[in-house]
């Protein structure tokens, strides 16, 4: 597997997985880290042998957040020519599901980060918002429109209007999080989740990340009209055949991603 400067990456099975790894700035997302993970995750995602990525950090932070430290002398113009959004933006792209397992802070970049995922999965430890306020900016990786969909906005308002943080719980209530775990259970249960999704047929599987990210996008009658084809599309696969076949004869699927 290739070596990346700023995380840490490993195929265990059919799970890929991505660990940011900058303790010293708490994971602070600076343009190398946003560079090794879309191109760790471009590589998971164009690997057959990949169903399903898990981006996780450490114990104490997700991540906390774009690297301040790097942005703070930035002009508007350098912030623009530099497009981190960009970048990020081919992450939120890959075809594969990604789990965020999420413990400590995610907070600013770091809870936008795991926003692009398309689960996530918190730590009873994790600690969730958008404190750019704070710094007199605003939300810059999506979090304006990613947190809104995930919790509604007015929390969302709040969120980024004050700038606090939330829990792991106060998240899970929100809608933000699909599940809180003990800290000391995250990894074992993101790789149970991962697992599970990667034993599914891959056609699928790209068809379900397909239609789930039109739903942020379209307006509902249009997002109906697209999964009925895709729906249908998908009777063009083998995968289909076995795992009907399988259902009807009592057995487990076997498939072949094709
Ligand atoms: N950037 C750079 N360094 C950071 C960051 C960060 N976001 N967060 C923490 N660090 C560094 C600290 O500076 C410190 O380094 P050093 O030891 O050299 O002083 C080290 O990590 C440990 O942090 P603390 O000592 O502060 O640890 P505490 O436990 O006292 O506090 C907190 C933890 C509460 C998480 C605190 O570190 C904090 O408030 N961090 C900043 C959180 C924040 O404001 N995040 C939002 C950043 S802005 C953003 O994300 C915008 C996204 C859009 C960007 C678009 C393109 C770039």
């Amino acid at each position: 597997m290739t070596d990346y400067e700023t995380i840490l990456t490993e195929a265990r099975g059919r799970v890929g997985w991505i660990t940011l790894n900058r303790p010293e700035a708490l994971n602070a997302l600076n343009t190398q880290v946003m560079k090794d993970v879309v191109a760790a995750a471009s590589a998971f995602d164009a690997d057959d042998a990949i169903g399903a990525i898990v981006v996780t950090g450490s114990e104490r932070a997700f991540a906390a957040g774009a690297d301040i430290k790097e942005m703070e002398s930035k002009t508007g113009g350098e912030m623009l020519m530099a497009d981190h959004f960009g970048g990020w933006a081919q992450f939120a792209a890959v075809r594969t599901p990604v789990i965020a397992a999420v413990s400590g802070y995610a907070l600013g970049g770091g809870c936008e980060l795991a926003m692009m995922c398309d689960i996530i999965l918190a730590a009873d430890t994790a600690k969730f918002g958008q404190p750019e306020i704070n710094l007199g900016v605003i939300p810059g990786m999506g979090g304006s429109q990613r947190l809104i969909r995930a919790v509604g906005y007015y929390k969302a308002a709040e969120l980024i209007l004050t700038g606090r943080m939330m829990d792991a719980s106060e998240a899970e209530r929100a809608g933000l999080v699909s599940r809180v775990v003990p800290a000391a259970d995250l990894l074992a249960e993101a790789e149970k989740m991962a697992e599970t999704i990667a034993a599914k047929s891959l056609p699928s599987l790209y068809a379900a990340k397909a239609v789930l990210d039109a739903a942020m996008e379209t307006p509902m009658a249009e997002g109906l009209r697209l999964e009925r084809h895709v729906f249908a599309a998908l009777f063009d696969t083998a995968d289909q055949k076995e795992g009907m076949a399988a259902f009807r004869e009592k057995r487990s699927p076997d498939f072949e991603n094709r």
